[in-house]
């Protein structure tokens, strides 16, 4: 098992100041920051970043909103760090999120969840190369 995972701070957490919290959550729960970076995507990125949702219903909507506004991308390290983000995050719909978990506390919608985590070892290499260099993690 990988111990990096890849996530993007969305452009609602944001927007509403919760960056800084949904950050230092993510420390104090014992992922280290390898990289991060302050990011206006573009549309070809976010279409490209999504590519696996191209033909989903939502997907023009999720490229809208995730366009957005500024988001925070992040290469994020801890043993087990994809299922260990993932249990974190919360489900998909910040309603349906257990309590204590990131979308539940910061999440509106199941478009504005607050937060993107890599659902795989593999995904999290690929998201991790979009947005950086080898030699920019540290
Ligand atoms: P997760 O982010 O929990 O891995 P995915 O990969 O199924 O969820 O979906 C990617 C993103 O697409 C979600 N974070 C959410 O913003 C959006 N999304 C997923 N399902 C829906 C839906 N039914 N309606 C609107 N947006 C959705």
């Amino acid at each position: 098992m990988s111990n990096r995972t890849f996530t993007i701070i969305k452009p609602d957490s944001v927007r509403n100041g919760n960056f800084g919290k949904i950050l230092s959550r993510l420390e104090s729960e014992g992922f280290r920051v390898l990289g991060l970076k302050k990011v206006n995507l573009s549309k070809p990125q976010a279409e490209s970043f999504y590519g696996v949702h191209r033909e989903r219903p939502f997907f023009p909507d999720l490229v809208k909103y995730m366009t957005s506004g500024t988001v925070y991308v992040a290469a994020l390290e801890k043993e087990g760090a994809v299922p260990a983000l993932r249990t974190l995050m919360g489900a998909t719909d910040p309603s349906k999120a257990d309590a204590g978990t990131i979308r539940k506390e910061f999440g509106s919608s199941i478009e504005q969840n607050a937060i993107h985590g890599s659902d795989s070892d593999e995904n999290a290499k690929i998201e991790i190369a979009f947005f950086f260099a080898e030699s920019e993690l540290m």
